[in-house]
């Protein structure tokens, strides 16, 4: 690691990259190598490799069994969980979610015919606003898809209250949030169902995968056919399917990582409290914080900025994290509503997003999870802090570059 003592020391200036490994946001946690290949061997022994297979089944059952939900089905990927998900629920029309997502969340919706309605977040928690739902909702509208976004629950209540109120389904695109609870109860149990992923870049992970919960059990059964081409449990095709099954590698994956669930959740919040404390009062910066007693999985570590206060602006300090080795991100700038093809969309579908534009420009993501180190994240924090104690000169120098 190589320390910064004048500007000239950054890479942008002409100096030596701090790491010399690469540490990106979203690396993988990969758990214990030999009980994965154990399984791998396993699954190849028995020459069962997909299809509803014993990894399968038994990843299912410890999923529902570590959140407390009736039904887990298991599936390729979160995006196609969230298809199938908004097709077992029926889902036409007008959806609206939150435009601070991942584009995921719109294009599952959209990729079904459906139009999603981009939402406003508020300015406290980040999380869709409830206050700006009703207005929203048209003669169109089939549901409200909340987002738990970073992990941290969205406002599961007051968005329940307005769907019973205009008779609408509820999904949750639980895709950060495995782990967490929202007043006291495990995520996984809302709505009519919520949707996790297992990507690899998820802090558990089946290298891709997701899963739909549900407390429901016809819908649950709907939701097992329809990822299986509509399948009943025998030879009989009864709906419309898809093939979103998991498979037995990605299975034994989840499996041994379910196994470390714990110490890994323990082991990003170290990360989230290192970073807490070597960032703690530095100029124009603020953590994102996880308001105990809820739990979480900590695998969001995002950190505000104050661009009036901290000198630099936020894509001049992403810009000098990652030419030297720290691959920030900005997630999730710029807000489906700007992206193709939701920017060409009628405005009435995307307006008054002042929250999630503003929110956008500040925002950047940092390195966590079992491939960092305490040293690393304190070097990284120094960085950091070195550029905001420097923002004016480092801006001007910047600026010039350009
Ligand atoms: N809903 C929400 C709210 C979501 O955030 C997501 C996915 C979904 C739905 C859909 O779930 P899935 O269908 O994906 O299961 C990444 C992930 O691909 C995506 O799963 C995730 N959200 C999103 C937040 O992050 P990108 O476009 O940022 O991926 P990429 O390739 O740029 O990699 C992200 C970072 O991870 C980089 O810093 C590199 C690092 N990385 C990545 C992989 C795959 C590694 O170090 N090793 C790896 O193996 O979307």
């Amino acid at each position: 690691m190589i320390k910064k003592e004048s500007i000239n020391d950054l890479v942008i200036f002409g100096g030596e990259q701090a790491f010399r490994e690469k540490l990106y946001v979203g690396c993988p946690n990969i758990g214990n190598r030999q009980r994965l290949l154990t399984r791998i061997n396993e699954a190849l022994d028995r020459r069962w490799l997909t299809n509803n297979g014993p990894n399968v089944q038994e990843f299912e059952k410890k999923v529902s069994e570590y959140i407390g939900v009736k039904h887990c089905i298991a599936v390729c990927n979160g995006t196609m969980g969230l298809e199938i998900a908004s097709k077992a629920v029926a889902l036409t029309g007008e959806v609206i979610v939150p435009s601070f997502t991942f584009v995921a969340t719109a294009h599952a919706l959209k990729w079904m015919g459906i139009t999603p309605v981009f939402c406003d977040i508020d300015s406290d928690t980040y999380m869709m606003d409830p206050r700006l739902i009703e207005e929203l909702i048209t003669q169109h509208t089939t549901a409200i898809m909340g987002v738990h976004l970073w992990g941290r629950p969205c406002k599961i209540e007051e968005i329940s209250q307005i769907a019973d109120k205009h008779n609408l389904k509820v999904l949750f695109d639980a895709a950060h949030a495995f782990g967490a609870t929202y007043k006291g109860k495990n995520i996984g149990n809302f709505g009519n169902a919520e949707v996790f992923s297992f990507h690899a870049t998820k802090f558990l992970n089946t290298f891709e995968g997701g899963a739909i919960v549900t407390n429901d059990d016809h819908l649950a059964l709907k939701i097992r056919s329809m990822k299986n081409f509509g399948f009943d449990s025998g030879d009989n095709v009864i709906s419309l399917g898809i093939n979103g099954k998991m498979n037995e590698i990605s299975a034994a994956m989840g499996l041994t990582m379910l196994e470390d669930v714990d110490e890994l959740i323990a082991g990003n919040y170290r990360h989230y409290t290192e970073y807490g404390k070597a960032l703690a009062g530095t100029k124009g910066i603020e953590l994102m914080s996880y308001d105990e007693p809820e739990k979480y999985n900590y695998q969001y570590i995002v950190l505000e900025m104050d661009e009036e206060i901290s000198g630099v602006t936020r894509d001049q300090l992403v810009k000098i994290l990652n030419l030297e080795n720290v691959l920030v991100r900005t997630y999730f700038a710029p807000g489906c509503h700007n992206m193709a093809p939701y920017c060409t969309a009628p405005s009435n579908f995307k307006q008054n997003l002042t929250v999630t534009e503003s929110l956008a420009g500040r925002v950047i993501c940092l390195p966590t999870g079992s491939a960092i180190t305490k040293e690393q994240i304190n070097h990284i924090c120094e960085i950091i802090r070195f550029v905001i104690k420097n923002g004016e000169e480092i801006k001007t120098r910047m600026d010039e570059l350009q």
